[in-house]
């Protein structure tokens, strides 16, 4: 069994970060290990959410595990409270990274052009320097545009894809993969790039009209517990974003659906079988 710590809050309501990544991956058959970087009420799109800041915590919690030997198959991090936990996480990689570690970084921040409440473009500068330490980054158009100094657009081509592509690829991470890519009408889906070889890859399913949160942590989650099963880049991100997208599309369906998050929970029986196959 592969062993992977998630580094993300705890949005206690809300149907993200570690409240998603950790059914998920444990569904997918993995020892999945949390570090909570912060316990929120909900996450940050509702109004009045609570925060209790975990910060001080990250480093004797990650020393007690060193002590007791433990090592790491992955360790896969999500939205981070502040540009100290992401200081901090940089340190985590150096204890726990080793050849065999796959570093997985959802630089989770922004979406539709802004940044999320709690961060600012200090946060994005820091974020940029994390990915530059992985193995694999999963940034949205958005992330990638604060990351990159871009300019965020919502209508483009190949090119402008490639183009962030590049230049996230000069940030240091050996894969980078663009999330919530659309080139052509009706589709959604990623593009990646392998910074070593060279080497391209494209996927895309059909894009369905409505925006969940949560959908992002659905989709980094399943993307590490396929990696970790063995899969092909290739192979894992079509599973994560078919996973996705048919979970948008089963809660689209749903009448009593909450606003604030996706029922993964009625199609995980389904992930657990494509894992089988
Ligand atoms: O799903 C990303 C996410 C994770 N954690 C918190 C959030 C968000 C997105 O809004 O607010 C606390």
């Amino acid at each position: 069994m592969k062993r992977i710590l998630t580094i993300q809050d705890i949005s206690c309501l809300g149907k993200c970060s570690l409240t998603v990544a950790l059914p998920i991956l444990s569904a997918m058959g993995h020892e999945t290990v949390i570090l909570p970087t912060a316990v929120l009420s909900t996450h940050t799109m509702f109004s009045g959410f609570t925060v209790k800041d975990l910060t001080d915590q990250l480093l004797p919690i990650t020393q007690h595990w060193k002590s007791q030997g433990f090592t790491f198959d992955a360790i896969y991090t999500g939205y981070l409270g502040s540009e100290e936990e992401i200081e901090i996480t940089k340190h985590i990689f150096k204890e726990f990274g080793s050849k065999d570690t796959l570093l997985f970084i959802d630089p989770v921040m922004a979406d539709n052009g802004k940044l999320y409440p709690a961060f600012d473009m200090a946060y994005a500068r820091k974020n940029a320097e994390l990915c530059g330490l992985a193995d694999i980054i999963v940034p949205n158009i958005t992330e990638a545009c604060f990351m990159t100094d871009s300019e965020y657009k919502t209508e483009y081509d190949e090119a402008y894809v490639l183009t962030l592509l590049n230049r996230l690829a000069k940030l240091g991470s050996k894969k980078v993969v663009l999330t919530g890519v659309s080139l052509s009408e009706g589709k959604t889906g990623v593009y990646g790039l392998d910074t070593i070889s060279g080497e391209t890859f494209h996927y895309q399913n059909d894009r369905i009209d409505a925006s969940y949160h949560g959908t992002g942590d659905i989709f980094s989650s399943v993307s590490v517990g396929a990696l970790l099963q063995g899969r092909s880049l290739h192979d894992a991100f079509k599973l994560a974003a078919d996973y996705t997208a048919r979970t948008i599309a089963v809660t689209q369906s749903n009448p009593e659906k909450p606003w604030y998050g996706v029922d993964f929970e009625a199609t995980l029986p389904e992930l657990v079988d494509a894992c089988r196959s």
